[in-house]
């Protein structure tokens, strides 16, 4: 079965899509033991992509010692130089396919094929920054204190060793191309688990990695579900670190499931992140902006802006600027190049997104634009933004991901009285601050407590720029230096002379 856009496929992603799919345990595609498969579907039409092998608990556990295997044995022997050899190999290879990889992404998540295309290419970036990384992994020399004698202490920065690591279906190949280089750049290697929704990009680049040259069993990838397969790997004895992208709730699941082996954990969750337009604001800029914010991936984004805080002298030209915004945006099929909005991921998804709808609506919020589901088959819902909104309101309180903005105002506060605004939530992941004030913007930007703000846009990252959040938002840091100390041990060494 086809999506209709079918023929706006690539022959590569046709016979891609026609191959058996099957899990990469120790550098052989098998089926899993159980012999299940999962079928995956097109959000925008519902139709059946592809059936994909899944795997459970044994399926783990072999790929457990095939990552095990290749950590003791030819990985540990490649120096920093020849592990980045491989990794730059591939970042060429993820370039030469990313029409692939971005209608793959298109076709399995719903995202409009420019954002595919885009992701799909910072996907390859992931692989060159972190290559050298590889090449610069080193540690530091100290003298120790007198008691020792003459001596000298210096450290060494070994890998942590075999890496579970989960991810989830907003954005699967960026999410498993921010997860897989740090790891491997460190030495370790790696059992990725793809979310159900969204297994096939992760197929591809296995089959790429395969293609550089990597050793059998430094990254092998076992399609599944989160209770079984994820929870298989979050208790497994012989995993030393699991590092997860997902909710905030099965991340606390994987924090008490973690604590019988205290492996190590790191965790990227969910984000309510605050927006902060000024009275002085470019409009033109922030209208857009703010719009992008929220509603990049259809809200489905775990830096997504929507908590809207707007100064009251600009209140009713940003939302009748936002409200002209969405009215232009189109809703469609994500190969179609005139779409900016795509399906949510699924049903479930769509019902989720409708329920905050409907009680932002009874809890009083004004409707200002969007908030309908569109009729199926598609998960599509339009962009929606919420007026008059409320601190208590759990549309201003939850991550809804879904397209849903909710707008406050503010009058002359001072920055920490509004500060207090913005931190008032459990999540401090991202934010963002709209003024042509200097100081205004750098003061708050120091006030707001998540891992990332941007001033005057939103949400930039970047390989280089360290990502992760405060409170609920997570443990650990990615992307940068930070995203690759996440799969390193420091050892220190100290020797009597
Ligand atoms: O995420 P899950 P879901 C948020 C967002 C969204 C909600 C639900 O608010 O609406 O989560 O999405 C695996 N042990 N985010 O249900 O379940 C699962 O198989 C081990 C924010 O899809 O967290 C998948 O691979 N693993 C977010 C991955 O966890 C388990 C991105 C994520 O799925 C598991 C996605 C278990 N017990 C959703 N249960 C972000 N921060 O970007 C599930 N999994």
């Amino acid at each position: 079965p086809q999506s209709p856009l079918s023929d706006q496929v690539g022959a590569a992603t046709r016979a891609f899509l026609a191959k058996p799919l099957r899990l990469l345990i120790g550098g052989h595609w098998v089926d899993g033991t159980a012999g299940e498969t999962l079928a995956t579907s097109d959000p925008a039409t519902g139709r059946v992509l592809a059936r994909v092998a899944i795997g459970d608990a044994q399926d783990i556990d072999r790929a457990v010692a095939a990552a095990r295997a290749a950590f003791e044995g030819p990985w540990s022997r490649l120096s920093g130089f020849e592990r980045a050899r491989l990794m730059r190999r591939l970042a060429a290879l993820i370039e030469a396919n990313v029409r692939t990889f971005a209608e793959l992404e298109v076709l399995d998540n719903g995202m409009p094929i420019a954002l595919a295309e885009r992701t799909s290419g910072m996907a390859a970036q992931m692989w060159d920054y972190y290559a050298g990384w590889a090449e610069r992994i080193e540690g530091t020399t100290t003298t120790p204190p007198a008691f020792v004698g003459e001596a000298l202490t210096y450290t060494l920065r070994e890998p942590v060793g075999v890496v579970g690591q989960i991810i989830p279906w907003n954005v699967p190949l960026s999410m498993a191309c921010l997860k897989l280089p740090p790891a491997l750049a460190a030495g370790c290697t790696v059992v990725l688990k793809p979310a159900e929704d969204t297994p096939l990009s992760a197929l591809l680049l296995g089959e790429l990695i395969q293609q550089a040259g990597f050793p059998d069993g430094v990254v092998n990838i076992v399609n599944g579900r989160g209770a079984t397969a994820g929870a298989a790997l979050v208790a497994h004895p012989d995993v030393d670190k699991i590092s997860f992208t997902g909710s905030s709730d099965v991340g606390k699941a994987i924090v008490r499931a973690a604590a019988d082996t205290l492996k190590k954990v790191s965790l990227e969750l969910g984000g309510k992140s605050p927006v902060m337009v000024f009275g002085d604001a470019d409009l033109d800029l922030a209208v857009p902006g703010v719009a992008a914010a929220t509603f990049f991936l259809q809200g489905q984004n775990c830096m997504a802006g929507t908590r809207i805080f707007v100064h009251e002298s600009i209140h009713d030209r940003l939302v009748d600027g936002l409200v002209a915004h969405v009215a232009a945006m189109r809703i469609g099929h994500g190969l179609d190049p005139a779409t900016d909005v795509g399906p949510l991921i699924s049903a479930r998804q769509r019902s989720r997104v409708e329920a905050y709808i409907a009680d932002g609506i009874a809890s009083g919020a004004t409707l200002a634009a969007g908030g309908e589901a569109l009729p199926g088959p598609g998960n599509f819902v339009q962009p929606t933004i919420f007026t008059d909104c409320r601190p208590d309101m759990r549309i201003v309180r939850e991550e809804i991901f879904g397209p849903v903005m909710a707008i406050q105002r503010f009058g002359d506060d001072d920055l920490d009285t509004l500060a207090a605004r913005a931190n008032d939530s459990i999540f401090g992941l991202s934010g963002s601050v709209w003024t042509r004030d200097l100081s205004t913007a750098h003061r708050m930007a120091g006030r707001i407590r998540s891992g990332h703000v941007s001033v005057n846009c939103h949400g930039a990252v970047g390989p280089n720029i360290p990502f992760g959040g405060y409170r609920q938002s997570g443990w650990g840091r990615e992307f940068g230096r930070e995203g690759l100390d996440q799969y390193l041990e420091t050892k220190a060494v100290t020797v009597r002379l």
